[in-house]
């Protein structure tokens, strides 16, 4: 990482233990190659944070739009169980076209996760990438690698596995 790099998440992440937390995955089928590697970030962040593979519930929605509701829903299906959720990550991924849809479906699904966590009471995760080019997407999920074949992109994926288990962690402690 070069020396003025500041943006990311930083190393705060590394204290939580997830091993008692359960995390659910939504994710859109859009742009399925950029969806995978971040959900492998995201699952492999949660592994490294001691969420057991047992613990992580994941399921898919036809793209991005529909992942406020496919969040609530992923939500109600585990409520009052012994696998209810701690949180939930939503996972997405936009490419701008030559319409609107892009700004109108980014701008729904940024509100609408927003609500979600404040109407479930638990953390949803921002999974959602709004990217201008398949470039910039595939920058975003560590799939822009070198001439050896090596990753040189970070994957936020990850990012959102450590927010996951961070917030869940709090919420479920309440601390802060
Ligand atoms: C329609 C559409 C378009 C144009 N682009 C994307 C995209 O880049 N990423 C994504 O996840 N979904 C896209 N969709 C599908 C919408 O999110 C939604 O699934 C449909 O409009 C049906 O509600």
């Amino acid at each position: 990482m070069a020396a003025t790099q500041i943006k990311g998440l930083g190393d705060i992440d590394k204290s939580y233990d997830g091993s008692q937390l359960r995390v659910g995955i939504v994710h859109a089928r859009w742009n399925d190659k950029v969806i995978a590697a971040l959900v492998d970030g995201a699952k492999s962040k949660l592994a490294a944070m001691g969420v057991p593979e047992s613990n992580i519930f994941l399921t898919t929605v036809p793209g991005s739009y529909e992942l406020p509701f496919g969040t609530k829903v992923l939500y109600d299906a585990h409520k009052g169980k012994e696998t209810e959720l701690d949180a939930i990550i939503s996972i997405g991924v936009l490419i701008k076209g030559h319409t609107m849809h892009f700004e109108y479906i980014s701008d729904a699904v940024s509100h609408g996760l927003m609500r979600t966590q404040f109407d479930l009471g638990i953390p949803v995760i921002f999974g959602l990438l709004t990217c201008l080019t398949e470039e910039q997407a595939l920058e975003r999920a560590g799939l822009v690698v070198n001439e050896e074949g090596a990753s040189h992109s970070h994957n936020h994926g990850e990012d959102w596995g450590a927010a996951a288990v961070e917030m869940a962690y709090k919420n479920k402690h309440h601390v802060l």
